[in-house]
């Protein structure tokens, strides 16, 4: 295994998986994380192998993604092994492995047709996480809760703020089969209007600046998730906060165009 030097994001990589792994929300080997570099490593000549989706918007950029079986309690204690460096090649169709863990997460094709769409739609946001919290993933057995539209208005009207930190609401992707190319497509698609991505019956999808940032607002909801989850087990299907109060505290801090 060819080593990295020091980079700071793996600093980012360390702290998150810690996180996600003490608050039980990527168990075992579940969830992924990518970043996308601003500094270009050095020329990669092995930038050869075929991506399943053309991603010319990252052409010659680097990605940190986590490696396939990898676990977020371990990569919390010792990131350099569990990520893999990789490089997209200026044609936008191959890619190459550059340094780190060599075996990639099996969302490799996903992560990189997100950070494509975001390159091109919000390149401020540079990083991604894939995680599983049951809290979230149980609102998809609801009946009813089967849109980001649905999930949003009843779960982001539980708690006053919620909907000040995801004015937008989150996106939704019904099942997929996990590490499908479909299941990125769906998300980069969705990812271009929401900065959370519930995947039906799988998991959830976070992008931020970076995986600190992403992870604020997955604890956002997920904090939400959990209110309205005490109530139905205190017998209380909740109404949430009026539309009306919503759209007022929106207008407050001016992002009632973002609702
Ligand atoms: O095991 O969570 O979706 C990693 C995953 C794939
Ligand atoms: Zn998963």
């Amino acid at each position: 295994m060819t080593t990295f030097s020091y980079i700071k994001q793996l600093d980012d990589f360390k702290t998150t998986a810690a996180w996600l792994a003490r608050r039980g929300w990527s168990e075992a080997a579940g969830g992924n994380m990518s970043v996308r570099l601003d500094a270009l490593a050095a020329l990669h000549e092995d930038d050869h192998i075929e991506l399943p989706v053309e991603v010319p918007y990252i052409a010659g950029q680097i990605v940190l993604l986590t490696g396939s079986g990898t676990r977020a309690r371990e990569i919390g204690e010792n990131p350099e092994p569990n990520i893999g460096l990789y490089k997209i090649a200026d044609d936008g169709r191959h890619y190459g492995w550059i340094a780190g863990n060599h075996n990639p997460s099996m969302e490799l094709p996903a992560h990189f047709a997100i950070h494509n769409a975001l390159e091109k739609n919000r390149p401020e946001d540079k990083a991604i996480l894939h995680t599983h919290p049951a809290s979230l993933i149980a609102l998809c057995h609801v009946p009813g809760l089967n849109s980001g539209k649905a999930i949003s208005d009843k779960i982001l009207s539980l708690q006053s703020e919620a909907r000040l930190i995801l004015p937008e609401g989150i996106g939704f992707v019904d099942h997929e089969l996990p590490g499908s190319l479909e299941l990125g497509l769906k998300s980069a698609e969705q990812l271009s209007r929401h900065h959370l991505v519930l995947w039906q019956y799988h998991g959830l999808l976070a992008s931020g600046a970076t995986l600190a940032g992403a992870f604020d607002k997955l604890e956002v909801f997920e904090k939400s998730a959990s209110i309205y989850w005490k109530l139905r087990a205190a017998n209380i299907d909740p109404a949430g906060i009026d539309k009306s109060t919503i759209k007022e505290i929106l207008k407050a801090f001016g992002r009632l165009d973002r609702y």
